[in-house]
C-alpha cells in the first residue's frame, strides 16, 4: 500500500496555492464505531514528534477539534483522525485521534477506519503501511477483501487483580496498556447486552470514580478513563464479549482495538492465550475483531494484531457559518 497520492509533503492545511481552510472528511465505521478522517485541510502542525504535535493541537486548535466531533456536527461516540507528516523516515503518515472530550494516544477502530477511508479514496493499495501516533508507530495492512490488519503498539499488564470498592461491593480487575490505559473487570455481575447499555455506563462511571478515589492509575499516575467489562461471548464462534466505556459516558460499538490489545496482554500474562492463537473478541453490539499476539522485543510485553473491516459511510466538507452560535460545537458535558 502506498500513500503517494496524499499531499503529505506539505504541512496539513497548506496547499501549493496558499492556505486551504477547507476541511474535507470521510466518515466510516468499524464494527459500529464511527471514525471521521480529515483528508484535507485542518490545522498545520509544526512539532517534530507526534507527541509535540498532539500538544500543539490541544493548546492551539482545540476549538477545531470541538467543531469536528462534538454536537451538532458530531456526537459522543465519534472519533476524529487528523493526518500529519510522518515522524519517522519509514512511515507514510502520522495520525492524531480525538473525540468529544479530548485526545487519544491511539485508536484501534479509528486506525482501521483511516486505512479503509484512504483505500476508498484510492490513496492506499493492498500492502503494508506504517503510521506514527503519539504513543508509537503502528503497522497496518489493507487486504483485497477490504479487511485491515493492524499491528498495534507493544501492550502489557501493569497491575493484576486490583480490588475496588464500588456500589457496596468489591470487584477485581487488571490495569493494562494497549495504546490507551484500561481497567479490565470480569466479576461485575452484569449482563453484557446492548439493551443494558445505560446500566453498564452507570456502573463503569462509578467504577472509574472509585478507581480515582482509591488512587488506582496507569503508569506515571495516568487516570484510568477507559473501563472494559468482560464476559462470555454470545456467539459460540467468538471467545469473549466486552463492553468498553471510553471518554465521558460514551461507549464503544466495536470491540475496541486498544481495549482488545490490553485484554490480550492480560490473557498472555496469565497463560490463557498462546502466541499466534486466534482470539475473536465480540463487542456489546455483536461486531467482532479478530486478534492474536506475538512476543514484543521487551520482556513482559506483547505485540497484538487486530483484524477487522471498516465501511465508508460518507464524504463531506466542513462548513462553519459565521453567524452559527453552535458552528464550533459545544463544550463537553
Ligand atoms: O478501538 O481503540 C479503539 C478505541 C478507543 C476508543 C474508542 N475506540
Amino acid at each position: 500500500m502506498t500513500l503517494s497520492a496524499l499531499p503529505l509533503g506539505l504541512p496539513v492545511g497548506v496547499l501549493p496555492g496558499g492556505l486551504d481552510t477547507t476541511t474535507r472528511v470521510v466518515d466510516s465505521h468499524t464494527g459500529g464505531a464511527p471514525t471521521r478522517v480529515v483528508v484535507s485541510g485542518g490545522p498545520a502542525l509544526y512539532g517534530v514528534t507526534m507527541a509535540q504535535r498532539l500538544q500543539e493541537l490541544q493548546a492551539h486548535h482545540d476549538a477545531w477539534r470541538r467543531a469536528l466531533v462534538t454536537p451538532p456536527r458530531g456526537h459522543d461516540g465519534l472519533v476524529g483522525a487528523l493526518l500529519t507528516e510522518p515522524e519517522r523516515p519509514g512511515s507514510q503518515a502520522g495520525v492524531i485521534f480525538f473525540d468529544h472530550r479530548g485526545y487519544l494516544g491511539m485508536c484501534g477502530h479509528g486506525t482501521i477506519g483511516v486505512v479503509a477511508s484512504l483505500a476508498h479514496l484510492g490513496k492506499v493499495r493492498p500492502g503494508p503501511l506504517w503510521l506514527d501516533t503519539p504513543v508509537g508507530t503502528v503497522h497496518a495492512e489493507f487486504s483485497l477483501d477490504g479487511s485491515v490488519s493492524l499491528e498495534n503498539v507493544p501492550s502489557f499488564r501493569h497491575l493484576q487483580a486490583v480490588a475496588v470498592e464500588v456500589d457496596g461491593r468489591t470487584v477485581q480487575g487488571d490495569v493494562a496498556w494497549g495504546g490507551n490505559w484500561f481497567f479490565i473487570c470480569g466479576d461485575h455481575g452484569l449482563a453484557l447486552k446492548e439493551e443494558e447499555a445505560p446500566a453498564l455506563v452507570a456502573f463503569c462511571q462509578q467504577l472509574r470514580e472509585a478507581l480515582r478515589a482509591q488512587g488506582v492509575t496507569g503508569a506515571d499516575g495516568v487516570p484510568l478513563e477507559q473501563i472494559q467489562l468482560t464476559g462470555p461471548a454470545l456467539d459460540p464462534a467468538n471467545r469473549a464479549r466486552n463492553f468498553v466505556l471510553t471518554a465521558g459516558a460514551s461507549w464503544d460499538r466495536s470491540a475496541c482495538g486498544t481495549g482488545t490489545s490490553a485484554r490480550l496482554a492480560c490473557l498472555a500474562a496469565d497463560g490463557h492465550l498462546l502466541s499466534g492463537e486466534v482470539w475473536r473478541q465480540e463487542s456489546i453490539t455483536g461486531s467482532v475483531m479478530e486478534a492474536h499476539w506475538q512476543p514484543a522485543p521487551q520482556a513482559g510485553q506483547i505485540l497484538p494484531t487486530l483484524v477487522a473491516r471498516a465501511y465508508v459511510l460518507m464524504e463531506g466538507t466542513v462548513v462553519i457559518q459565521q453567524d452559527d452560535p453552535l458552528g464550533w460545537g459545544v463544550a463537553p458535558v
